[in-house]
């Protein structure tokens, strides 16, 4: 695949910012390359956007929500791009997002740009081009980014480290055990919002009641922001307002007490640091020397025969020399 070389510029256009996405997911070290030198050149560009993670478990509704809140903040003027992080997603255009049916007003909005999931083997590479897709878009101007997760293994825990608020959607009729929820999706929640409550709203404030308790025997991951608990109906469109209020609410709360600050900055240095573990295990494997006894090596450790730490070290002298 000949790609072409993409400045600042062309990140203005949609299909320019379509083609930066292209070398973002590239599995050719040269486009990726490409990517990033085209990232630091626009890095004061970027990250001058909200970025709210969305997750909720099938059904709940993420699809027609992200429609219509999306849509309300395109008609307030906002420019919205829609990310997608879906680990069992292996090619491009996988589940999430991938049917376009179900945001059918924000698909054809000019204000709006939808990608799906990127296709990756590991969490930790879907997770690696989404962050890079979700600096594109914030060079090319948008200013709010939703990233949709799917409670998927570790996913939730993934998007919540590259967003500045995650939102999770519960439905108002079931329990937590009906609904699968672990706990850590509650640790990393700073809004929950219990949606459909156009369909029995008593249910829905008692299942709001439900989740504020529970959330008041656990310690908020940031003092300065206790998560609350909406009721809304993303179908309707009742209290999505209120909600784009209360994310507002958070991010002045949060850039007030410095912690949106902080939050920020230990995620830029976790990014770097996982960014160099990816590249010194590569350069580990792809070393002649450790290639040569990598194999044997690991059947001796897997049969017993030899320790993991006289391996490891073993190893380590072989990468060195
Ligand atoms: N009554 C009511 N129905 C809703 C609401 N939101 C979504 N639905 C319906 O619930 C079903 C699932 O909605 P989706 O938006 O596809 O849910 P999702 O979370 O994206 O589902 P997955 O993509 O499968 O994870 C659809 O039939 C929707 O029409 C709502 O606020 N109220
Ligand atoms: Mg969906």
């Amino acid at each position: 695949m000949k790609l072409q070389k993409i400045t600042t510029d062309s990140l203005s256009t949609r299909a320019g910012l379509a083609k930066a996405i292209t070398w973002v997911e590239s599995k050719r070290a040269d486009h990726q390359q490409n990517a990033r030198d085209l990232l630091s050149e626009v890095m004061d560009k970027t990250g001058k956007a909200i970025r709210i993670g969305i997750t909720g478990v099938p059904g709940v509704g993420k699809s027609t929500f992200i429609d219509n809140f999306g849509s309300l903040l395109t008609s307030m003027g906002h420019k919205v791009a829609v990310l997608a992080v879906d680990p069992t997603s292996r090619r491009s255009g996988g589940s999430i997002l991938g049917d376009k049916t179900r945001m059918d007003q924000l698909s054809v909005d000019q204000n709006a740009f939808i990608r799906p999931s990127p296709a990756g083997d590991t969490l930790g590479g879907v997770a690696r081009k989404t962050r890079e897709t979700l600096l594109m878009c914030e060079a090319a101007g948008y200013d709010i980014i939703l990233v949709e997760t799917v409670g998927v293994g570790q996913s939730e825990t993934v998007v919540a480290d590259m967003v500045d608020l995650f939102l999770v959607l519960m439905l108002p009729n079931a329990g937590d055990e009906l609904q699968g929820i672990k706990k850590g999706v509650l640790e990393v929640a700073d809004i929950i919002a219990v949606n459909k409550c156009d369909i029995d709203e008593k249910a829905a404030l008692r299942a709001a009641r439900h989740y504020k308790n529970a959330l008041h025997i656990m310690t908020p991951a940031d003092p300065s922001w206790l998560p609350p608990v909406a009721t809304i109906s993303g179908e309707s469109g009742i209290g999505l307002e209120q909600l784009w209020e209360t994310i507002k609410k958070h991010e002045t709360t949060t850039k007030q007490s410095g912690s949106h600050h902080k939050r920020r900055s230990e995620q830029q240095l976790r990014w770097m640091d996982s960014l160099i573990s990816d590249s010194l295990m590569t350069a580990f494997t792809h070393h002649s020397g450790v290639e040569a006894i990598l194999e044997d090596v690991k059947n001796r450790v897997a049969k017993g025969q030899l320790p993991a730490s006289k391996a490891a070290d073993l190893l380590m002298a072989k990468f060195r020399d």
